[in-house]
């Protein structure tokens, strides 16, 4: 304890031993229809402002003995404050709203091995932003990113019975994180997607990708299976399609070109197999999967060959009374209100979203846009940030790759177009398309206010160039897209990823000028009738579904809400934009019969 103490005094980089960052992309588990444990409810909770319980190693103490008090630390670990988990722990409590920092999460864990051998690993959905675990007063790992999920391996380090695990984790907003310290949505902070423990068999499937080979033909099905351990081979199931192979593993791997008709994925047939693998000694993994082809001709999209027109909205993950946390209802509704709409596609802004939302919309038939939140002025130069980046990208890849719905990974948001940001953007489309050959790699690109035209040196590297532009909102002179739209030429299809104005909803609100329903209205009037005179345009996304929480607006309207929604924050609120989108779409989605 004396040791602890110097230590907590004077050492300035406490933190080093536990920022390995091993709990990363290498270490997921294909979930593929797993039973889980949860380890949701209630968790013992405080904050550490001054990160002590790194200092003092918090996770070493045992039970308080009240008799002879031997313990001097700053937190007893086994008694004190409750906390939901999953949850946002502004949500929780109005005295943590505007908290950012470390926060420490403790719970007993009664352990009872069910199988041999059997490995067993805590799997936590999405923790905001640095995720430190221990179990049994041992320091296990770290993961960064605060939207993608993790496994921390639990094998050999459990007891049978009682054990104890703590969780801190830290959502401050810093230089080199993704995104960096300035954005344009609110910090939630804390465990806020399932955690859970997952049990395999000592021999298991890791990873599972299956997909239609994309080759214009629509007649081969290629699966992918990695396994660990000692498999010999694993069966591969689709009885709707008649499909029954065998497939060798070698060095944990196994892979096949299977001939094959499926009834093609759309956003009109949103047709989904069950998929079943089974290894020969004993493990099964199933997924319900959709098959299809996206692929890019000059400027058009075509979707199994077919030419598309995405009609779309952006979205948040973002709710008034749970902050990021979302549930199956909130998300069909989602789903629904896109479809009042005539909507078909929905990007999913601007960091990976619940996984729920990609498997419902590969059910109800909405196409997606996934992305990382690489958003402005991240620090490009620096290689622990690409890293991060990088394995933000592979954990969002290798935990959706079999949805048909995604059709587009997005590697950033309006980033400057400097040499440190084109070089790392390359390594990151790189590091995409080699992880996933089967869709289409985009990134919210910025308008060059100097020429007036479409120019980004990333465009090079993308299949579809997005682009956010603000004209009638933050470009106040509407002609200037006009201007705009003659001097480009791109060689792509340009999808509007963002567009939109502000108006709001009430009594106080004003009824014309900026922040009104009209103007907001008048902006998207303007912008539907323009857009279909520029032929590469090939999609449209204003900005937003919903009004969403965001600390950095404040004027008096506002009171934190970024209220661009073409429906209230109370989810049901349609403004008048929402009328001029809905006949808009509508009238595309007549044209394209
Ligand atoms: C943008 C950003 C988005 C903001 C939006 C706005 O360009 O990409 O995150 O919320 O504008 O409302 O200003």
């Amino acid at each position: 304890i004396a040791e602890n103490a110097v230590e907590c005094l004077h050492n300035e980089a406490y933190d080093k031993p536990y920022n390995l960052q091993n709990l990363n992309h290498e270490g997921m588990i294909f979930m593929g229809g797993r039973k889980t444990e949860s380890l949701g409810g209630k968790w013992r909770f405080t904050l550490d402002l001054h990160d002590t319980g790194l200092r003092q190693k918090w996770f070493q103490i045992e039970p308080f003995d009240h008799e002879t008090c031997t313990n001097p630390y700053d937190y007893d670990p086994h008694s004190g404050e409750e906390m939901t988990v999953p949850s946002c722990w502004q949500m929780e409590r109005e005295k943590y709203f505007y908290f950012e920092g470390s926060a420490w999460y403790t719970r007993e864990l009664d352990y009872q091995p069910e199988q041999e051998g059997e490995n067993i690993f805590l799997r936590i959905g999405a923790a905001n932003y640095d995720c430190k675990i221990f179990l049994n007063h041992e320091y296990v790992g770290n993961h960064y990113g605060g939207s993608t999920p993790f496994f921390a391996d639990f094998t050999g380090r459990l007891k049978t019975g009682r054990n104890l695990v703590m969780i801190c984790v830290n959502n401050a907003r810093t230089e080199d994180r993704i995104p960096m310290r300035n954005n344009d949505w609110f910090n939630y902070g804390g465990i806020h997607r399932e955690i859970e423990l997952v049990r395999t068999p000592k021999n298991y499937i890791k990873d599972l990708f299956i997909y239609l080979v994309p080759n214009g033909q629509y007649n081969t099905i290629h699966a992918e299976v990695t396994t660990v351990g000692e498999t010999a081979s694993v069966e591969l199931t689709i009885e709707e399609l008649g499909i029954q192979q065998t497939l060798s593993v070698e060095g944990g791997f196994a892979s096949i070109d299977i001939p094959a008709s499926p009834e093609l994925w759309s956003p009109e047939t949103p047709k989904l197999y069950n998929v079943k693998v089974s290894a020969n000694d004993g493990d099964v993994v199933t997924d319900r999967v959709g098959f299809r082809e996206i692929r890019v001709d000059g400027t058009t999209i075509l979707l199994n060959g077919k030419s598309i027109y995405l009609r779309g909205i952006n979205c948040h993950e973002d709710d008034e009374k749970l902050g990021r946390i979302t549930n199956e209802y909130d998300i069909r509704r989602r789903f629904e209100h896109a479809k009042e709409l005539n909507c078909n596609y929905m990007r999913l802004a601007h960091y990976p979203h619940h996984e729920l939302a990609a498997q419902i919309a590969d059910e109800v038939g909405i196409m997606l846009w996934e992305e990382i939140p690489v958003y402005w002025s991240i620090a490009f130069h620096s290689d622990q940030t690409r890293r991060d980046g990088k394995n933000q990208m592979l954990e969002l890849i290798k935990r959706g790759r079999n949805r048909a719905s995604t059709i587009i990974w997005s590697v950033g948001n309006e980033n400057a177009d400097t040499d440190e940001r084109l070089e790392f953007m390359t390594d990151l489309v790189e590091a995409t398309r080699s992880t996933d050959p089967t869709r289409l790699v985009s990134a919210a690109c910025l308008v060059n206010h100097a020429k007036m035209k479409i120019e980004d040196r990333l465009a090079d590297h993308l299949d579809i160039i997005g682009l956010n532009e603000y004209y009638g909102w933050y470009e106040e002179d509407f002609n200037d897209l006009l201007v705009l739209g003659e001097n480009s030429a791109p060689t792509k299809p340009v999808v509007i990823s963002e567009t939109g104005a502000e108006g709001m909803l009430g009594a106080n609100a004003p009824k014309k000028g900026a922040f009104s329903e009209e103007y907001m209205a008048n902006v998207y009037r303007q912008q539907t009738e323009f857009l279909p005179n520029l032929d590469y345009i090939k999609g449209f996304t204003p900005w937003i579904l919903y009004d969403f929480r965001a600390e950095r607006r404040q004027n008096p309207y506002q009171h934190g809400y970024n209220c661009k929604g073409l429906i209230g924050s109370d989810k049901q609120t349609r403004k008048a934009a929402f009328f001029v989108l809905r006949d808009f779409y509508a009238k595309l989605a007549q044209e394209e019969k």
